[in-house]
């Protein structure tokens, strides 16, 4: 296991896993040999062949010819949708057996750690694009169980634009680049996008979630996931229940605000591409939990909604999400094209002990995944790709076709058979068969949508009416960013009318500052569930970031600003007081190197404030000495990087001179120490001061305390965003 060495190990994959089925096809270059596809060993590939030293390139250069043959063929189509994707190895656990619920034997024995490979993405933009841009994100994982491959292909938004699949050509042509011009790239602000939305009522809730700091998140790492139709357990007596999945990121979920995702974008747009590999490498590794919520069947007409409707969620109020076990990432992919870009995930890769239900989405998904790769990777033999092998033996008479690995042997390619004795034979559900649910079917053939689909205003008021009242701030300046880029005024009418059915004020706000008259009032009218009987809430506290995880540093990256004769009492003080949290202390400096304290203690800027930004950090800390306060102080870049962070309602610490670099820069209305009437340790609106070292430690505690908050919000009413 020499490639588990090199990693760090992994632990949890040992014996039975996928690394081992897949070593034999891991390849480590050092100490080879150079040689062509043919194993013909090579003595130069720095010159070509040539019939004298300035003489014409010779057409018998083989190894020429095979080099730069391979490199024109390099590149496949990207994916149509979800292009730009960021890959991930790790494992899962269930925490006990679920056999109650579900016969699949990943979910059964919390001893065993099922391999997984998880890919994150972005929908709408090229393969290149920016990362931090608004969009929906892919979080789709393939578990490698013993009864083959399950392809959990979500998102971090639990609802979908539209609700019948023969619609997805229409939403992602709206969204993509238009296509006379190509622009915009990786963006939903413009015309032809909100037209089609306008147009499309179905719409409504998901677009909610689109404007929300939902689709931008912080990280990978910190955003749920949903599988959004509602599927199938089935136990091993047969017995159907239906179940929503979800992913819960244990460090919560947390975004970034609009400026600095837009800033992100120029300054890296690969940030979570970045920030997740250097988390694993870190041993920061990502951990979700699985939850499930689970309805009997007899209850599939409970709701004010329909389950089979993936324009709606089950408000966790209603029926809870039950955490049934653990997905960690612990070890980031050897091979970008091989792993990520190669890795085919399907709706229809599905193991038994789960279903399918009659969600129109789903069955177009169902279809749609394997026709797309059947283009994207070559032909009908990519599930023996090595990433998207199975564990579980694979026994078929497929046969033949584009780039075989396969040699079979045998000339019974074919069932029945005699030749091979039946050979391989078929499995029954005892024996670890796939038995499709035998659901009753009974139905008139017609291009049809059920009258349980119709309520899209519901859910969409549910969603705005749960949310604090900074998201409702974030998502009204979303909205009025998205319209404001649409050229075409009747389609910024069309939208605010429908805002203002969601919400009148949501609609009043948008319209005036889009230049459109404001939708005439809205009344707000019960959700159909109080008006029916049925199971119905008026909020879910659940779908608020407000109420997400806020007690953990783990993992934050901070940035100290320093520079020669830093007061190395403070900065080692805090720096450890971070990293025992969990924290990561960055010194970012006038330069790179070294830099040396008051004591002439050494510590090394890994960053300056020529490659450092505020947007690439969590939160900022400025210890004192007065000779490295004002050398930052000079350059004005520092000053800016602390305005940024303050904009940017990030946690921001100073001690001792350092609260000086803060008092240079425009913190409006924020209390610092030893301000006039301000004591020695302040906190105030995230800004945390000490003028007297004496206070470290309750200087360090309350600073944690900022920066596990995420962000302070109550700032946004001092600076613009
Ligand atoms: Fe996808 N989607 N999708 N989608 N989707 C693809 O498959 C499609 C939908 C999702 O990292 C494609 O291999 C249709 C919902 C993820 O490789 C394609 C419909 C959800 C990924 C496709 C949907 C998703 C894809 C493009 C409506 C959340 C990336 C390349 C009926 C539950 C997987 C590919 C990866 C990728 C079709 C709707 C999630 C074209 C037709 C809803 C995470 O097959």
């Amino acid at each position: 296991m020499a490639e588990q060495g090199k990693k760090g190990g992994s632990p949890g994959i040992s014996a039975h896993s996928k690394i081992d089925s897949l070593e034999p096809h891991r390849e480590d270059l050092t100490g080879t040999v150079l040689s062509t596809d043919q194993g013909i060993r090579i003595d130069s590939t720095d010159d070509s062949l040539k019939a004298g030293a300035r003489g014409p390139t010779l057409l018998e250069d083989f190894h020429l010819r095979e080099k730069i043959t391979h490199f024109d063929h390099e590149r496949i189509p990207e994916r149509v949708v979800h292009a730009r994707g960021s890959g991930a190895h790790g494992y899962f656990q269930v925490y006990e057996s679920m056999a109650e619920y579900t016969r699949a034997a990943f979910l059964q024995d919390p001893s065993v750690r099922t391999p997984v490979f998880v890919r994150f993405s972005t929908v709408v933009g090229s393969r290149g694009s920016a990362d931090t841009v608004r969009d929906v994100r892919g979080f789709a994982t393939k578990f490698y169980t013993p009864e083959g491959n399950f392809d959990l292909v979500g998102n971090n938004i639990p609802v979908f634009f539209i609700q019948d699949g023969i619609k997805f050509p229409d939403v992602i042509h709206a969204i993509k680049p238009e296509p006379d011009r190509e622009i915009p790239q990786a963006s939903s602000a413009h015309d032809t996008f909100w037209d089609f939305i306008s147009l499309m009522p179905e719409s409504t809730h998901m677009i909610m979630w689109v404007l929300s700091d939902r689709a931008i998140p912080r990280s990978f790492r910190m955003m749920e996931g949903f599988g959004v139709h509602t599927f199938r357990f089935v136990n091993a007596q047969g017995k159907s229940r239906f179940v929503k999945l979800h992913w819960k990121p244990l460090l919560g979920v947390h975004s970034h605000v609009w400026d600095e995702a837009q800033e992100l974008a120029g300054r890296d747009p690969d940030y979570h591409r970045r920030d997740l590999w250097d988390a694993i490498e870190r041993g920061d590794h990502p951990e979700y939990e699985l939850g499930v919520q689970i309805i009997e069947e007899e209850d599939e007409f409970a709701f004010d909604f329909d389950l089979l409707d993936a324009t709606k969620i089950v408000p966790e109020e209603l029926v809870p999400v039950r955490r049934i076990g653990k997905l960690t990432l612990n070890r980031n992919p050897d091979n970008f094209f091989a792993e990520t870009e190669q890795v085919a995930f399907h709706t229809a890769n599905i193991v038994p002990g789960i279903d399918f239900t009659d969600d129109p989405l789903l069955h177009v998904r169902n279809f749609s995944y394997l026709d797309t790769q059947l283009l994207r990777l070559g032909g009908p033999n990519f599930p023996q790709i090595p990433i998207n092998r199975p564990l579980a033996p694979v026994h078929n008479q497929n046969q033949d076709g584009f780039m075989q690995q396969r040699i079979k042997q045998g000339r019974a390619h074919y069932l029945p058979n005699s030749l091979a004795g039946g050979c391989p034979m078929t499995a029954s559900w005892e024996s670890g068969a796939f038995v499709h649910h035998a659901e009753r079917v009974l139905g008139l053939k017609a291009r049809l949508r059920s009258d349980t689909f119709k309520d899209h205003i519901t859910q969409a008021r549910l969603f705005w009416n749960s949310l604090s009242a900074p998201e409702k701030k974030h998502l009204i300046r979303a909205a009025r960013f998205e319209l404001g880029k649409v050229a075409t005024r009747e389609i910024r009418e069309r939208m605010v009318a429908r805002l203002g059915e969601v919400d009148a004020d949501l609609g009043r706000l948008v319209a005036e500052a889009i230049g459109v008259a404001a939708p005439a009032g809205q009344p707000q009218v019960p959700s159909k569930g109080t008006a029916t009987g049925k199971r119905s809430v008026g909020a879910s506290p659940a779908l608020s970031m407000e109420n997400t995880v806020k007690d953990t540093v783990k993992s934050r990256l901070v940035a100290v600003l320093a520079a020669d004769g830093f007061s190395a009492a403070e900065l080692a003080a805090v720096k450890a007081a971070l990293e025992a949290a969990g924290a990561h202390a960055q010194v970012v400096s006038t330069r790179l190197g070294t830099i040396h304290g008051d004591d002439g203690s050494a510590v090394e800027a890994e960053r300056s404030l020529l490659t450092a930004r505020s947007v690439m950090f969590d939160a900022v800390y400025v210890p004192g000495g007065r000779a490295s306060v004002e050398a930052l102080a000079a350059t004005g870049e520092a000053v800016q990087f602390v305005n940024e962070a303050f904009k940017h309602c990030k946690a921001i610490g100073a001690t001792g001179d350092g609260v000086a670099l803060l008092s240079s820069s425009p913190l409006q209305g924020v209390a610092l120490a030893g301000a006039s009437g301000a004591g020695p340790l302040v906190s105030d609106k995230g800004v945390v001061t000490l003028r007297d070292p004496a206070g470290l430690v309750p200087f360090s505690h309350e600073l944690l305390r900022a920066i596990a908050q995420h962000r302070h919000w109550d700032r946004e009413d001092v600076a613009q965003i």
